[in-house]
């Protein structure tokens, strides 16, 4: 608990540290906050706390749609345990590998030696079958966090969980609660079997084909020669204006804390109590829009960082983002936490209620949105959309655009390339976008032009030279990549040691993208370059460029990729090598 006794002016409470045994001694004293939930609600996975673990990696027997499946899993429970860690520790664990092929935890957003982040290629050779690993590093930082497999799909079966690491300086929010929110996406299928689905048939999923109906209303709004100019665009791009998601409800069942929707997991609250709610996202391929009907959300932290608080009423989260958020419920009733998947596919949810069986009805899903061509950064304005076919081998010189739009240049790599089905032409940050879906519903939703750090970087230089990337596709094939290039095929990014870079990326495709960096953070930037949040894990709609610094102070080879799993198995990632 947050409570009076954690709150030790700094002198005082560096001299208990120094002055005593830490861990279970400490916990008497208020110093190691209590892991709540595990008391007041046995029916979340287990929490871990401490500096040693030991980490099993199997084969779990699992029934979550109702037919038997097999899961993988960590310590067998799925999601894996709550890893409670506190900042300062040195932590070691130990994890094994029963299956039977080879495995490995990363630790999402931790700063740590580069033979430590758990990256198979990478980092180490991987954790063989039947083998171990020890991994040892002293935590640096606080904050809320996960961990994953990095190996094969592996975190699409199940080898996921939260990580928690309390501070050493009391934070700077109050809270009574204290609660994990895992979200994820669960598939009976092979991971593997899926991934070949996508490569095969990439479209599966997508049911909502425009049909001829649809044609007809639009005609009939917009008028016959609009609505077939639209449909010739679209037909150019070899796209359909309903992929929001690769996969969607149609194959996932959505989990928060491993429960279905329907069988949800419940937190208590005493009514005016302030309940924190960590909320990650560790889902292999799906972005949610998360709200609780009734409540105001603070949101305190962003990828495990203290921002300005910022309240809203709703907020998407990216797969691999975190968001720590503060909900104060005043009446003795129940809530839904409502977690709707971003194409409105299905939902996932919990319910905080002042006791067990209570229950408040999930909202209605959203409307489906469509994605325009001004989504994906080609404005609305001077070109006949007629005209625009988009492919990588388009003469965009031909083109008029208003001034205020610079036309986007893109690597000759992308040129004729054909791994490259679109390429954006007047891309934005768009920082104050609230996303597809939920513009004007009414509701205030966080953007990322709200999220201010508490803390600036203390690395102020300005960026010395600036690394442009563009997150390129082709849908169809199912290949995606950085500038036309699979990670197979593409030379690592070199980063000299000590030096700050400015990475922006470029959305050249219909998708949207969260590009997570291991190893550093990635400092975002606002539309002017003036620091804005420190974040582990970016997301870059389609139609947008955005930037972030990064100092390069972590020597070794670190994984660079789009944190949607089947993209990555897909080819966009890269290596980032940080060189003396
Ligand atoms: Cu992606």
């Amino acid at each position: 608990m947050n409570d009076e006794t954690s709150r030790f002016p700094d002198t005082t409470r560096r001299r208990l540290l120094r002055g005593m045994a830490l861990g279970s001694a400490a916990a008497g004293l208020g110093l190691w906050r209590e892991p709540v939930w595990a008391l007041a609600t046995p029916n979340q996975s287990g929490v871990l706390a401490g500096k040693d673990f030991d980490l099993s990696i199997g084969r779990t027997p699992v029934n979550i749609t109702g037919r038997a499946a097999s899961a993988i899993t960590v310590n067998g429970s799925l999601p894996g345990p709550i890893l409670r860690w506190r900042e300062g520790d040195e932590v070691t664990l130990r994890v094994r590998n029963t299956l039977a092929e080879t495995s490995a935890i990363h630790w999402h957003g931790i700063l740590l030696p580069a033979n430590m982040d758990g990256v198979p290629g990478l980092s180490f050779h991987g954790i063989e079958p039947g083998g171990d690993y020890l991994y040892r590093f002293r935590v640096r930082q606080s904050g809320t966090y996960w961990y994953h497999s990095h190996s094969s799909l592996q975190e699409q079966a199940g080898v996921y969980g939260a990580l928690i690491v309390d501070p050493l300086e009391p934070e700077p929010f109050a809270f009574d609660r204290d609660y994990v929110v895992m979200l994820s996406d669960w598939t009976d299928m092979d991971p593997h079997r899926l991934f070949a689905r996508l490569k095969k048939r990439s479209d599966y999923d997508n049911l909502y084909k425009r049909t001829v109906g649809d044609f007809l209303r639009d005609a009939r709004e917009d008028g016959i020669t609009a609505a077939v100019a639209d449909r010739k665009a679209w037909g150019a791009m070899r796209m359909s204006p309903t992929d929001l998601a690769d996969v969607n409800g149609n194959t996932y069942t959505y989990l928060a804390n491993g429960r279905r929707a329907d069988d949800d997991w419940t937190g208590l609250f005493t009514p005016g109590e302030r309940v924190r709610l960590r909320f990650v996202n560790g889902a292999a391929m799906t972005f949610f829009d998360v709200r609780i009907p009734g409540l105001k959300l603070t949101v305190v932290a962003a990828d495990g960082q203290n921002i300005q608080p910022v309240e809203v009423d709703e907020f998407r989260i990216a797969p691999a983002e975190t968001f720590d958020v503060i909900v104060q419920p005043e009446r003795d009733e129940a809530h839904v936490v409502f977690a709707q998947a971003m194409d409105r596919s299905g939902h996932a949810r919990i319910t905080l209620a002042p006791r067990m069986g209570m229950r408040a009805p999930s909202p209605a899903l959203d409307k489906r949105a469509l994605l325009t061509m001004d989504d994906m950064g080609h404005g609305s304005h001077a070109m006949s959309t007629a005209e625009m076919s988009c492919g990588a081998n388009m003469d965009h010189s031909k083109m008029s655009m208003p001034m205020s739009t610079p036309m986007q240049a893109h690597p000759a790599s992308e040129t004729g390339n054909p791994f490259v089905d679109m390429q954006t032409m007047s891309p934005t940050p768009r920082l104050d976008d609230p996303g597809i879906g939920l513009r004007d519903n009414g509701r205030r939703v966080l953007r990322y032009a709200d999220l201010h750090s508490l803390q600036v970087p203390d690395d102020d230089r300005e960026p010395s030279r600036e690394i442009e990337l563009h997150l390129t596709g082709h849908m169809e094939r199912f290949v995606w990549g950085f500038d036309g290039i699979k990670f197979s095929d593409a030379e690592p990014v070199r980063l000299k040691y000590g030096e700050r870079v400015r990475f922006t990326l470029v959305n050249d495709t219909m998708m949207e993208h969260p590009v997570h960096l291991h190893g550093m953070w990635s400092d975002l930037e606002d539309a002017d370059g003036k620091f804005l949040v420190r974040k582990h894990s970016v997301s870059i709609p389609p139609g947008t460029k955005r930037s972030f610094r990064v100092t390069a102070d972590a020597l070794g080879r670190w994984a660079f990729h789009c944190h949607m799993l089947m993209h990555m198995e897909a080819g966009m990632m890269r290596e980032v090598r940080v060189e003396e």
